[in-house]
């Protein structure tokens, strides 16, 4: 009881630090950056997003998102929890990521309430994910790359997760891949692995990933699966975080700095 107590209350304190870490930012940086909800968790919080850019607003953009499941805290920090928190009546929550609405329930997902990979009573039976599939198709035209962060692996996953044939761009997406991986290696000899879900992990439908290149229309369409460590492999040590963070930022910044595809 004590651990789980403890571990909430981290909890509470991370997502703190990290609202009020955007808050910050956007108060310090009014000219670069703009705050915005994008809609609110079934326990009421809300969804923050932050647009960072030097030249207004409807211009190329990619979107970072990190967390969707919440154990894999790396990706940001939390107790070990993946799901959402809707209450079901056997037990609590979703898997975010099997109910987007694209071949939603085919493969790698369950329809058991208590399972980890419960996908639903219905796509898009959570708000969370209608928040994020609500974003994504508002700003479909200036989102050029969409890169979801999760744990772990050192997996540089793309499209598609609900069938093994490769997507018709796979070349162009693999290359991608191949440079942020160098870029990533570069700073500390880490390496991922990189090819399609369903032929490099596991097949699973319903994906944020998935809906937004089949869905959304965004080509370039990433689940980055962070290094990692502890006992259950979803709890680096906090010495490995800012090692994590700074080489994970050089693989981001491999597409941030080039032209975006038009
Ligand atoms: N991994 C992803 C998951 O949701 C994934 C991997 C992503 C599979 C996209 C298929 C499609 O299972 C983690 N760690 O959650
Ligand atoms: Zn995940």
């Amino acid at each position: 009881i004590d651990n789980v107590e403890r571990a909430l209350q981290r909890r509470f304190e991370y997502l703190y630090l990290i609202t009020s870490y955007l808050e910050t930012l956007a108060q310090n940086y009014p000219g670069f950056t703009r705050l915005e909800i994008l809609g609110q968790s079934y326990e009421g919080r809300d969804i923050y997003g932050l647009r960072i850019s030097s030249g207004g607003f409807n211009k190329p953009a990619i979107f970072v998102d990190a967390g969707i499941h919440a154990r894999e805290w790396i990706a940001p920090p939390t107790r070990l929890w993946r799901k959402t928190r809707t209450p079901n009546t056997l037990c609590y929550g979703v898997d975010p990521n099997r109910n987007f609405d694209f071949y939603w329930m085919l493969n790698g997902a369950s329809s058991s309430q208590c399972s980890e990979i419960y996908a639903g009573p219905t796509p898009f039976s959570e708000s969370e994910t209608r928040a994020l599939r609500d974003y994504l198709l508002a700003n479909a035209d200036t989102i050029k790359l969409y890169l979801t962060f999760h744990s772990y692996g050192q997996y540089l996953l793309y499209p598609w997760g609900y069938t093994s044939d490769l997507p018709d761009d796979n070349d162009e997406l693999y290359a991608l891949g191949v440079s942020v991986n160098n870029a990533i290696r570069s700073v500390a000899g880490t390496t991922y692995e990189i090819g399609t879900s369903t032929n490099v992990l596991y097949a699973a439908a319903g994906g944020s990933d998935d809906y937004a290149k089949g869905v959304s229309g965004i080509e370039l369409s990433y689940t980055i699966e962070l290094p990692g460590g502890g006992t259950s492999g979803f709890n680096p040590p906090a010495s490995r975080i800012l090692p994590i963070v700074q080489e994970t930022w050089e693989g981001v910044k491999t597409r941030l700095w080039r032209k975006t595809r038009s």
